[in-house]
């Protein structure tokens, strides 16, 4: 009853960020679209064993035992499904910061949710793995697929509708992406715990989730038809208005740096002397900047120049979790 799974983080380009409510489901008041990346992954090792007193979780080497509660929503979904009561033996390894706006939760959940239904012998589609990923972290949900992806908020309360889905292949439209790395650190104000004060406190809060059926839409299209100014044009969009209804929020939440916004407009100026790139920004300080096939080179040059800067990752598109 042991199996292994990797799955790779993604980026958001059409954000989630709110709860359609607070309860264990964690259903997202808003739909998402995202990319899943080649080189961000995490490796994560299931074991159910009968003599265990209680589920276990490591974590880069570390016990982890705050993320325990999240983690045992995902185990006891799939140990219900099974009829299995063991508990479980978690092991995890991420391959790039953990916990710093990369999307760390993303990667981890979908690789613990496709190694404990491996090691489980459940046979469940993606969308339903994508389901158990979902109520340990909702962008988890998205990593499950590879390439483009797109999550459904859902209508019902049960969740059973808040899946995630593939919109097209990485192979058919290979964007590359360069993070720009400007603290290493953990952040202080956990996305979990920023949306729920966004969504309590931030009177922009409603504004953000009224424009989010627009901006899903317009990505969607510009990903059909590969129109990289639309997509450019709506990804930097919702971020920003993501950020402004954290900012309004009280205490106000303030995820950039210095670095941060210098690399905001080291983006902007490639853009105007024509090279294709745009920027997006998640609860942290690092910029994530997605570039047309064959540009990730220029832009990696040009981040690395931004004081404050202190590393530069670079990814393809990559493929959805997979039991190993
Ligand atoms: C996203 N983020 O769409 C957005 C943009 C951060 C900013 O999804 O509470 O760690 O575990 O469901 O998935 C990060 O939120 O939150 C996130 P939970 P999660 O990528």
């Amino acid at each position: 009853m042991k199996a292994e799974a990797r799955a790779r983080a993604n980026i958001a380009l059409v954000k989630y960020w709110g709860k359609a409510d607070d309860g264990p489901l964690n259903i997202p008041a808003v739909g998402s679209i995202s990319i899943t990346l080649d080189a961000l992954w995490s490796d994560t090792e299931v074991q159910f064993d009968g003599s265990l007193a209680a589920d276990e979780l490591t974590l880069n080497g570390q016990n982890r035992p705050e993320q325990l509660d999240r983690v045992r929503r995902c185990l006891d979904l799939l140990r219900a499904r099974a009829g299995v009561d063991h508990a479980a033996r978690v092991t995890s390894r991420n391959n790039f910061p953990t916990g710093a706006g990369l999307a760390s939760s993303a990667s981890g959940y979908a690789a613990l949710t496709t190694a404990a239904a491996r090691a489980l012998n459940l046979t469940l589609s993606r969308r339903e793995l994508s389901v158990v990923a979902r109520q340990g972290s909702g962008s988890a949900a998205r990593s499950i697929f590879g390439g483009f992806v797109e999550m459904r908020a859902g209508t019902r309360p049960d969740g059973s509708d808040s899946y995630a889905e593939p919109l097209m292949a990485a192979g058919k439209w290979p964007l590359e992406l360069v993070v720009a790395v400007t603290a290493r650190e953990e952040k202080q104000v956990s996305s979990r715990a920023g949306m729920t004060r966004s969504a309590a406190t931030s009177p922009y809060f409603p504004a953000w989730v009224a424009g989010s059926p627009p901006d899903l839409r317009q990505a969607r299209e510009a990903i059909a038809k590969k129109d990289f100014e639309s997509l450019a044009d709506v990804a930097e969009r919702n971020c920003l208005g993501m950020h402004g209804a954290a900012l309004a929020a009280r205490p106000p939440l303030l995820y950039w740096n210095a670095a941060t916004i210098a690399c905001l407009e080291a983006v902007r100026r490639l853009r105007r002397s024509a090279v294709p790139v745009f920027f997006t920004i998640d609860a942290g300080p690092q910029l994530k900047a997605v570039c047309a096939p064959g540009s990730s080179a220029t832009v990696r040059e040009a981040l690395a120049d931004v004081p404050g800067v202190v590393d530069v990752l670079e990814s393809d598109l990559g493929p959805g979790a997979e039991a190993g």
